[in-house]
């Protein structure tokens, strides 16, 4: 699938010390190992409404590594999922009557405009789970073959042949110290995990499976809904963490360096992939886990249920700068739960205008300190808001500077703001 065109990354000066992100499989920040190619597989969107505040963070916060290795001078190798075929993008559908495709394809479009828009570099590949399944189908099988994953006989209704993945097997497979067992990603207890599977889209009470925490990979088809080719599964479409293992398995390096998403990605959906990739491959799926914290509204999480969505595409319609809105992002940084605020977006748009008035009296000599300033803040765990507050001194500094400004130092702050934090002043 096309992915959107990334704006220019201005090159800078020297480069950006050694990386340290939190991980969350080791519940601590780490170093992470450097190399001269690094490999990312952020979770996309399921294109079933349009991108609200919370995807939008969780975008900019990857988008801030992704810069960060780049501009270590890492290449970088980025993926990126669409989940164009899942049960909310068909209740969606259903419920408003448009048909599941046009919707998807509508829904992505407006999310690609809004990334471009909030200045995100685009992924390498842009991969949608339709398109995924012809890959998806013999990797269910293997499952099946090496006695990971077994077909559920029809009950209440349910027709016969669902494919659920066996944690316990899987987990005894191997005794290697790379080893998959239930928790490692999440390194949660059976309870908590029970609790979230049932909220987070799984299904602990359907019967015939072989313990509750197993995970769908197979829906046979039903009728009025769509199916695909599944060889010897039989017509159906997958479950949503094989998805994102095999296109990150295909189009990735095994094990890739970070496997990145919001935080309510944790578990299941994390947790189970590298149970699949690990049972595919014998492999990590990723060498590490990163999350971004949860957005809400002035104190409440923001769910499509409560009707309290802050739009990218609604405030840039309302005439609002995209780069405003970046800088509202990143005044948190990327871990914490914060809630969108009218007050900090008016905060944000004055700092950006703080920040342009100061480029004009920049002063010579000050941009070298800044930049070295902001990526050792970044460096530690991608800490935006210091970066900030870094630019913030030094706009207080240029602002009362009555001497001669520096065209040159003005530049590279200027550069830095758009290549570190993805601002353009
Ligand atoms: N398609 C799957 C991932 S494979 C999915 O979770 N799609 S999503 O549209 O629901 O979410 C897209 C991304 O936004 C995910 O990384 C998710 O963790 C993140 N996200 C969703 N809601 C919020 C929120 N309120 N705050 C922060 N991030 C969020
Ligand atoms: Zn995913």
């Amino acid at each position: 699938m096309k992915s959107w065109t990334s704006r220019p990354v201005p090159d800078l000066p020297g480069s950006m010390p050694a990386l340290r992100l939190y991980d969350t499989a080791l519940g601590r920040v780490m170093e992470v190992e450097q190399h001269a190619e690094q490999s990312m597989y952020v979770c996309g969107i399921t294109p079933y409404d349009a991108t609200h505040m919370g995807h939008a963070a969780s975008y900019v916060a990857f988008d801030l590594l992704n810069r960060a290795w780049r501009d270590a001078g890492v290449r970088v190798d980025y993926v990126q999922n669409v989940t164009d075929i899942d049960d909310p993008l068909l209740e969606r559908a259903t419920a408003t009557g448009v048909d599941w495709r046009k919707l998807a394809q509508s829904q992505i479009e407006l999310f690609h405009t809004d990334m471009d828009a909030l200045n995100v570099v685009a992924p390498d590949h842009y991969i949608g789970a339709v398109e995924s399944i012809p890959d998806i189908v013999p990797a269910i099988e293997r499952l099946i073959a090496d006695g990971v994953a077994y077909r559920v006989p029809g009950s209440d209704g349910e027709p016969d042949g669902d494919v659920y993945y066996d944690v316990e097997a899987a987990g005894k497979r191997s005794d290697a110290t790379d080893a998959w067992t239930l928790g490692d990603v999440s390194r949660l207890g059976e309870a908590e995990m029970l609790a979230l599977f049932a909220e987070r889209g799984g299904d602990p009470g359907r019967q015939g499976k072989r313990h509750p925490l197993d995970p769908l990979l197979w829906r046979v088809a039903r009728d009025g809904e769509p199916s695909w080719p599944g060889a010897s599964l039989g017509d159906g479409r997958p479950g949503w963490h094989i998805e994102c293992t095999v296109i990150a398995q295909k189009y990735l390096p095994a094990p890739f360096t970070v496997q990145g998403g919001g935080s309510d990605l944790v578990f299941p959906h994390h947790e189970m992939g590298a149970g699949h990739a690990y049972s595919l491959s014998g492999v990590p799926l990723a060498s590490h886990y990163a999350h971004a914290g949860m957005v809400g509204l002035d104190g409440e999480k923001m769910s499509k249920s409560k009707g309290n969505l802050v739009l990218v595409s609604k405030l840039r319609a309302a005439g609002e700068e995209p780069a405003a809105i970046r800088l509202a992002i990143l005044a948190h940084h990327y871990r914490s739960d914060w809630s969108w605020t009218d007050g900090e977006f008016e905060a944000a748009k004055d700092r950006l205008a703080r920040w342009r008035k100061a480029l004009e009296g920049a002063p010579a000599g000050s941009a070298a300190p800044l930049l070295a300033s902001m990526r050792q803040e970044l460096a530690d765990d991608l800490n935006a808001p210091a970066a900030i507050a870094v630019v913030d001194h030094w706009a207080n500094e240029a602002l009362k500077n009555n001497g001669e400004s520096s065209p040159a130092d003005r530049t590279v702050v200027r550069d830095a703001v758009n290549a570190l934090l993805g601002v353009e002043l």
